[in-house]
């Protein structure tokens, strides 16, 4: 009776989970299939950041569902860059009982509106390029695999004021952003701990294109550097408005400067930029070469620091996904905050007791028009 038993048990599990009305739990001839959902912010003008981070998750989940262990699903829905479209594109996901799990959205602004309420929902949230100050802290399934600014811009304003002998500086951000908020905070204190001299902080708004104004006030304050937190979109452009005004000293860039849309928009204006990152896309890593080479085969372009987060971060979710042993909220959250050692393209990664990263952060500048380490 106890094999009966056993293997009615076993019939009806199977059953269960070829039908899929087990819900989030399939399993598939061994195989773990798993439903994630993702908000990217892939219209509008920081776009950008949304088209890499999605490329890399693609390609990412190609990879992983050839593996064989586990088979995820995307559920990619867009965010505009918005906070509310991101909340309700997250709601949407979140009602899906299938989707096992969250990642994004894209912006620290959008973040804040959605990881409280999947936190409320026990269901796991990881940031792949959210860095504002505060990210893990929201709650329990709040995790990100992006170096917070407080590490980021603090080391890149060191190795800069060490090569310049910079004294004085001047800064400038976006007010109307948290990330770009956060990133100011994180400079305000890192100059005043650095002993530096402040001699103007100017302030412009999302889709600005004119900073005659804040420019005129920094070119006058004659400083060694500036900092500036900002996203591409405004950062390159002001740049490249600051060089046209013959301001020439090196510009300290949060982590909206890291894509290559600042070259892009910014063209040669954009030399003398110095930026934290935890990617470099000329390392000679055999895993990064692997990488660069596919991404470009995929997507007819070389990866920024965004896709390689992104290809990362599903790679994490899929290693916790096999350690949970089945596609189950609960389960998956228990595995994903015990990740340990995960060794990425960014290197090697670990949660901290609080779903913050534990990582290394290089610093680069671009110089003849490429990104290049920082020497
Ligand atoms: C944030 C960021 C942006 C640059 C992501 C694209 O770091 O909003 O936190």
């Amino acid at each position: 009776t106890v094999m009966v038993v056993l293997m009615l048990f076993l019939l009806t599990a199977c059953s269960g989970s070829s039908t899929g009305d087990e819900g989030s739990t399939n399993t598939d001839g061994g195989t773990i299939q798993a439903k994630i959902g993702v908000v990217s912010y892939l219209t509008g003008a920081g776009a950008a950041y949304g088209e890499a981070i999605t490329n890399g998750l693609k390609l990412a989940q190609s990879e992983i569902n050839e593996q064989g262990e586990v088979n995820i699903d995307l559920v990619i829905e867009d965010s505009a860059g918005e906070a509310e479209q991101a909340l309700s594109a997250a709601q949407k996901l979140m009602n899906d009982e299938e989707i096992l799990a969250i990642i994004g959205p894209t912006l620290s602004t959008e973040f804040f509106a959605v990881a409280p309420e999947a936190d409320l929902n026990g269901i796991s949230i990881m940031g792949t390029s959210t860095t504002a100050e505060g990210i893990p802290e929201i709650g329990d399934y709040v995790f990100r695999n992006s170096i917070p600014e407080a590490l980021a811009i603090p080391t890149a304003m060191e190795k800069a004021v060490e090569r310049t002998g910079a004294k004085k500086v001047a800064l400038i951000y976006g007010n109307d952003d948290v990330l770009t908020k956060s990133g100011f905070d994180t400079m305000k204190k890192a100059a005043e701990e650095m002993g530096l001299e402040i001699v103007t902080i100017e302030t412009f708004q999302k889709g600005q294109s004119d900073y005659n104004a804040q420019l005129t006030k920094i070119k006058n304050a004659n400083p060694d550097l500036i900092l500036a937190s900002a996203l591409y979109n405004e950062g390159a452009v002001i740049m490249d408005q600051a060089r046209k005004m013959g301001i020439e000293v090196p510009f300290v860039g949060g982590n909206g400067f890291n894509s290559p849309q600042v070259l892009e928009i910014a063209g040669e204006a954009a030399n003398g930029l110095i930026v934290a990152t935890p990617w470099f896309g000329e390392s000679e890593d055999p895993k990064v070469v692997e990488f660069n080479k596919k991404f470009e085969e995929a997507y007819g372009k070389l990866p920024d620091q965004f896709a390689a987060q992104a290809y990362d971060a599903l790679y994490i979710y899929a290693d916790a996904l096999k350690r949970a042993g089945e596609a189950d909220r609960e389960l998956f959250h228990e595995a994903l905050a015990e990740t340990k050692n995960f060794e990425g393209l960014l290197g090697n990664f670990s949660f901290d007791e609080i779903g913050d990263v534990v990582m290394d952060v290089k610093v680069v500048e671009i110089k003849d028009g490429k990104f290049v380490e920082f020497q």
